[in-house]
């Protein structure tokens, strides 16, 4: 078996998952560490900083130097490595992928991860308790964002259409999430779609190794 690759960052971080899921899929050896060349790098250190700019995870090892940010790293393995395609070579098509995963990404992830997964990872109340008036104000913002998504997804398997893409490795795991949440399933649940996308991925052995990580 060849060398894995590092990638720097916690398995729980979801943006860590997308890139976990694109070595799967591409069948990449991987392994998700906080330690670089045997040193722990702390989160927001100035080695952190080395890293990334803004202190962000994951983070890509590779021989020429690190590459932060998962639309970056996705890109760097589809030019690298064989296996799975993750972008379709069609201008428009490749253009549907980049607005998804953008999506994904920025406003997806704002709504769910930043407004409402985090407050019950890192929850911010009287005695670290989450605190139920601020996910119940980012409630409009969770539905917003599931109702885009279902839009979008309509019959097709994934978000761009019938193939899995990169778009989709940056949406399954903020999806997987959010439906495990008490708060977030019966809203993923509104839309019979967005049940199927999900349980179908999970389903798949490439997403098994990751979100149950
Ligand atoms: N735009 C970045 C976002 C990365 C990001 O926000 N990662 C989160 C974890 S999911 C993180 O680094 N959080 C730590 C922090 O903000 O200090 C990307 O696509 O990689």
């Amino acid at each position: 078996m060849s060398t894995p690759i590092t990638i720097y960052g916690p398995t729980f971080s979801t943006f860590v998952r997308s890139v976990m899921m694109a070595c799967e899929l591409k069948d990449i050896p991987y392994e998700v560490t906080t330690e670089i060349n045997g040193e722990k790098i702390e989160f927001r250190s100035a080695q952190h900083k080395a890293l990334h700019p803004y202190t962000k995870f994951p983070v890509l090892m590779t021989e020429k130097g690190p590459i932060g940010e998962t639309v970056a790293i996705l890109h760097y393995l589809e030019n690298t490595f064989g296996g799975k395609k993750l972008y379709p070579t069609d201008p428009f098509e490749q253009a549907q992928v980049e607005l998804w995963s953008g999506i994904s990404g920025i406003y997806v992830d704002t709504d769910i991860v930043r407004k409402v997964l985090l407050e019950y990872i890192f929850p911010k109340g009287e005695n670290g308790t989450v605190r139920a008036d601020v996910v119940e104000a980012a409630m409009p913002g969770v539905e917003n964002a599931l109702s885009v998504v279902a839009e979008q997804l309509g019959d097709n398997a994934y978000i761009c259409g019938d193939e899995i893409t990169a778009a989709d490795l940056i949406l399954i795991p903020i999806i997987d999430y959010i439906e495990q949440l008490e708060v977030g399933k019966p809203k993923v649940a509104a839309h019979k779609n967005l049940v199927e996308y999900i349980e179908n991925v999970r389903k798949q052995d490439f997403a098994k190794r990751v979100l149950t990580s």
